[in-house]
């Protein structure tokens, strides 16, 4: 296995829109693996392939919760949604920014496994949000986004100044 570099916002790769898995070989399954590990390491709850630069449908997931867990989301539809929620959200490409956004306080999603295998599954609470914050990713979309344009490019200062700093040491 292998650690993969996280793409930091404003860093433009971010900006790309995924497109569906069609391989379910070796190659994806060792991606899959990467993923799971660079998650773990940088202690995210979820990460999409587009945050480590591979720009396919694929979200890794693992919600510290007792049920079904580390999850795997490949091609991910929302196939149902309901309600308004709230919520502070984290990301592994904006570190140390947290901000509250609307979601869908409930989803259904269809996907497919690390097998090919379509499963549906419903989602409320931290999965929901988390859920929708990765399929955006895949979309090229950032929770960022949903922040006015000052806060934004307040957020983008930092850290392209956090990265000038981080280059000199
Ligand atoms: O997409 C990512 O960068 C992963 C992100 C997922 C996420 C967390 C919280 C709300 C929405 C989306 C993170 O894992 S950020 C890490 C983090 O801040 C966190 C960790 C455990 C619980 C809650 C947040
Ligand atoms: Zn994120």
């Amino acid at each position: 296995m292998a650690l993969l570099n996280v793409l930091r916002f404003p860093d433009e790769r971010l900006r790309t829109v995924a497109t569906p898995v069609t391989d379910f070989g070796d190659a994806l399954q060792q991606q899959i693996d990467n993923m799971f590990e660079t998650m773990y390491h940088e202690k995210g709850i979820g990460l999409a392939a587009t945050q480590v630069d591979f720009h396919q449908q694929l979200i890794v997931m693992d919600l510290q919760d007792e049920v079904e867990r580390p999850k795997i989301f490949i091609n991910p539809v929302l196939s149902k949604q309901s309600g308004d929620f709230s919520n502070d959200e984290g990301c592994l490409s904006v570190p140390g920014i947290y901000a509250k956004v609307d979601r869908f306080e409930q989803v259904t999603i269809t996907a497919q496994d690390r097998l090919g295998e379509t499963f549906t599954v419903d989602a409320d609470e931290l999965f929901a949000i988390c859920i929708q914050h990765e399929m955006d990713h895949l979309m090229g979309k950032l929770f960022v986004d949903y922040l006015s344009p000052l806060k934004r490019q307040r957020i983008r200062q930092k850290l392209e100044k956090a990265a000038r700093q981080q280059s000199k040491d």
